[in-house]
């Protein structure tokens, strides 16, 4: 990483002077203009990170980024052992959900949420989590997994509350905790909830040698991605918080999906019962060109090929026979880890993971002018980890991938109303679609056109609606608590 450990200077001017030796001096233009707290306050933002270190980081994902354009690596699908699939399996899904729910049950598992994405794409400057999807209660993405996590808990018989970990970033840090304090943690106790900040990069010049500024004495910064969740549990410390309550397994998934099964029974039982330390969750890819990782192998290492870096013949490669894409395993952001590997691995993921380019517009202070300027087209550079970029270092005899239906599963919110995949309008639609099969399933009648709202505290997975067998549901926005 960047850490100042590296330079080590002793005083704040040799600091000064190791950002003008490793080529930043444009920094520092405006110095003399500056008084001595800015000048202060500047330096100390300058100090959380290593120019030298930022440097040969963004090198390295630039040829990352060329060299994976390139690859000649042999890319294929997953080898059956290590690919599962509960859909129509009623049997394994079944022993699966035991094993899982008896793991929750004597406080084995834990719950990591990845919510230190900024959302920009949805064009919403509050925390993602606190997204209204349009759903008749207007329920939040975290009102709707909270209320999962509790109804999960009954279900299991939990001995102890789940502990649920979420991982924000400086700019959603402050909101997201308090929207939860605001909602009461939405029934759960304040005490299983924990917050924790993941990290931030510095943004370069497209050429990847200039930092930016973002006012006079400060630089621009990003959060560090979501691979930035290793070294976040690292600085806060939650391995040994794991290890002290007992736990075993951890659920990790991003909060956009509005359908995720939070802390899964079935996922943490099909790790369980195949001893996964690592497992993943695949729905099957909607085209060709769908913006998900694909989870493949590559040299015959469990891997995802991210969107942004897969090639198109790759990505439009389909089976003679079946007419199938070939790679069409899609990356939900939805993984388990036994904790027994997170105690071997962890300090060298943190050490060893590598950063991928992200070319964006990065709005920035000039220091020459003293103008703020908005850039209409990407002009720099974000450096971000992923966090399946661990997934090589698995043996693929501990590596899991479970295929899940889509429609019961996977239905992200990433884009703004009105665009043509992924937003509030597919998030809501694919919630109310699934609650009201559950309905129908539990012999209730649900009438043409119409949809009914389950709440996440009623029903984890459309148990628990026998009393709504043989009722009549005809009109619209109707909402079971
Ligand atoms: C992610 C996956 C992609 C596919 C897609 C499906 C990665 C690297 N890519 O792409 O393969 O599965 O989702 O929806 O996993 N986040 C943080 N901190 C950050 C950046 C992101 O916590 O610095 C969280 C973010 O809040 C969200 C999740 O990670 O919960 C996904 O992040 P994203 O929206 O940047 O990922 P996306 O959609 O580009």
């Amino acid at each position: 990483m960047h850490s100042r450990k590296s330079i080590c200077p002793d005083t704040m001017v040799d600091l000064k002077e190791q950002y003008e030796l490793d080529g930043q001096s444009h920094l520092f233009s405006h110095w003399d203009t500056l008084s001595n707290d800015e000048k202060k306050h500047l330096l100390g933002n300058l100090g959380k990170f290593d120019p030298a270190k930022l440097s040969k980081d963004c090198a390295d994902a630039i040829t990352l980024a060329e060299e994976n354009s390139n690859s000649e690596s042999v890319i294929e699908p997953l080898p059956v052992l290590s690919y599962g699939s509960v859909i129509g399996d009623d049997v394994s899904r079944n022993l699966y959900n035991d094993l899982g729910l008896n793991a929750i049950r004597n406080g084995e598992v834990a719950v990591i949420l990845m919510a230190g994405g900024q959302g920009t794409r949805l064009g919403s400057s509050a925390p993602k989590g606190c997204y209204d999807i349009g759903l008749p209660s207007g329920k939040s993405l975290f009102q709707i997994q909270a209320e999962r996590l509790g109804r999960l808990q009954t279900l299991a018989g939990s001995k102890v509350p789940i502990q649920w970990y979420i991982m924000t970033s400086e700019p959603t840090r402050a909101a997201t905790e308090s929207f939860f304090r605001e909602n009461n943690f939405f029934g759960l106790l304040e005490s299983q909830v924990q917050f924790f900040n993941q990290g931030t990069l510095p943004a370069l010049d497209l050429s990847g040698e200039k930092l930016f500024l973002s006012k006079k004495d400060e630089l621009v910064e990003s959060p560090d991605g979501n691979g930035g969740l290793y070294r976040a549990i690292k600085t806060n410390n939650l391995l040994s918080d794991f290890n002290t309550r007992g736990i075993k397994h951890i659920h990790m998934y991003c909060v956009d999906n509005v359908l995720v099964k939070i802390a899964d029974p079935v996922f943490i039982g099909y790790a369980i019962k195949n001893d996964f330390q690592l497992a993943t969750k695949a729905v099957r890819k909607r085209d060709a060109h769908e913006s998900v990782g694909i989870i493949a192998t590559k040299d015959n290492e469990p891997c995802v090929i991210e969107y942004s870096e897969i090639s198109k013949p790759l990505a439009e490669a389909v089976e003679e026979d079946t007419k199938l894409l070939k790679l069409r395993a899609a990356n939900i952001v939805n993984h388990y880890y036994s904790v027994k590997l997170l105690n071997e691995k962890l300090d060298n993921w943190v050490d060893s993971m590598p950063y991928h380019i992200a070319k964006k517009k990065i709005p920035h202070y000039n220091n020459t002018t003293g103008e703020y300027i908005t850039p209409t087209e990407p002009n720099g550079i974000k450096l971000e980890q992923f966090i399946f970029d661990v997934f090589p270092s698995i043996p693929m005899s501990s590596f899991g991938c479970l295929e899940v239906e889509r429609s019961e599963e996977f239905s992200p919110l990433k884009n703004a109303s009105g665009t043509s995949n992924d937003n509030p309008e597919t998030a809501r639609n694919a919630y109310l679609q699934l609650t009201t099969s559950w309905l129908e399933h539990a012999g209730a009648e649900v009438k043409k056109d119409i949809l009914v709202e389950v709440s996440s505290a009623l029903s984890y997975n459309g148990e628990n609606l026998d009393q709504f067998k043989g009722k009549v549901f005809d009109k619209p926005d109707q909402i079971l608590n």
